[in-house]
């Protein structure tokens, strides 16, 4: 469908700065698959290679006042928001000059100055802090809206039902607007949608709450940009929540300790790499005639250069003091 908001068509040179972005994106999650092995990233570690559609378009729909929390896959968010790579690469280094001072590491990411209220590990353990958080943004009678980003995992654990639950029913009265956005790449863990639910339609399980919901192709950066807009204003007009299920694939493992990947086949992930979200932009890039190749090329290198510039930031950083110990773990309310 062609799209209905103006501005967010991959046929300008806009466009350009979304393919900077998704492409920096790749590369900074290859960049942390390495030094992960390396040694050089403690924890552990899940990338987005695959779905930086889904994080590029909502996120280019978000204000300031706007508030957003995900799960752990959340270095895209990170990085588009903060807008500094150095500190996302030297947070998964844990070091001091990291987002979070190097104590959060890559599934605790937070830029509170930015909106962003995190990265959690806990599945599901973020939704209702997203509820609660759109609750009090009413309650101090600001304008925002809260982006809750899951997964098609999360869906099933019962934090979700309790906190869809309050968003449908307080929703219009009782808190800012909540767009849930569920980023479905068919798996949770090793576990498929059809080996987690009978009922696959996982959108469909916002209608038991009364929000109301869509599917957007989560390859199709286009398809996301325009979807996001035109979402976010509705929910930004009516005040109450509503729910994408964004239909998306994650291109690499699980995380840094799925090496087998015996739950999908091969040529699953092969057909998959087909609308590798990447190469969908540049196709249609291509064909608009906004670019040539060279350009492409060109555009490649100079995310190449700021992701080597951030790896090389957070190797040369320091640790975090041993001083420091103490600092920033629990909120400080002595004053
Ligand atoms: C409460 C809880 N149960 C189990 C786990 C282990 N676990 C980590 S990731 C994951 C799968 C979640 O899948 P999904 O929500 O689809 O996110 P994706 O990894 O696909 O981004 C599970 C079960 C956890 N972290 N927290
Ligand atoms: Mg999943």
């Amino acid at each position: 469908m062609a799209s209905s908001v103006s501005g967010t068509r991959l046929d300008n040179a806009t466009a350009l700065g979304w393919y900077r972005q998704i492409v920096m994106i790749r590369l900074f999650e290859e960049a942390a698959q390495r030094a992960f092995r390396q040694g050089k990233i403690g924890g552990y570690l899940h990338v987005y290679s695959g779905q930086e559609a889904v994080a590029t378009g909502f996120l280019d729909a978000f204000r300031d006042g706007d508030k957003m929390l995900t799960a752990y896959r959340d270095h895209a968010h990170a990085l588009i928001l903060s807008d500094d790579p150095n500190a996302v690469m030297a947070e998964l280094f844990g070091r001091g000059t990291g987002l979070v001072k190097g104590k959060g590491g890559s599934m605790h990411l937070f830029d509170a100055a930015h909106g962003m209220l995190g990265g959690y590990g806990i599945v599901g353990g973020h939704i209702p802090l997203g509820v609660g958080i759109a609750y009090a943004l009413r309650y101090q009678q600001t304008d925002g809206i809260v982006h809750v980003y899951l997964g098609d995992g999360a869906i099933h654990n019962a934090a979700f039902h309790e906190a869809a639950n309050l968003a449908g029913l307080w929703g219009r009265e009782g808190l800012n607007p909540t767009l849930f956005i569920l980023e479905n790449n068919q798996y949770g863990m090793g576990t498929s949608v059809e080996r987690a639910t009978a009922m696959t339609d996982l959108g469909a399980k916002f209608d038991s709450y009364g929000i109301e919901h869509e599917k957007v192709d989560g390859m199709d950066l286009e398809a996301v940009l325009e979807c996001a807009h035109r979402v976010t204003q509705r929910v930004r007009e009516t005040g109450k929540p509503y729910a994408v299920e964004a239909m998306t694939y994650r291109l690499v493992p699980h995380g840094a300790g799925d090496f087998l990947e015996r739950y999908r086949s091969k040529d699953e992930v092969r057909q998959w790499r087909e609308r590798d979200p990447i190469g969908l932009v540049e196709r249609k890039l291509l064909e608009a005639g906004v670019v040539d190749e060279q350009r492409l090329g060109e555009i490649r290198d100079e995310a190449k250069r700021i992701v080597d510039e951030a790896v090389r930031f957070a190797d040369e950083s320091p640790e975090p003091p041993l001083s420091e110990l103490h600092t920033d773990v629990y909120a400080d309310t002595a004053g």
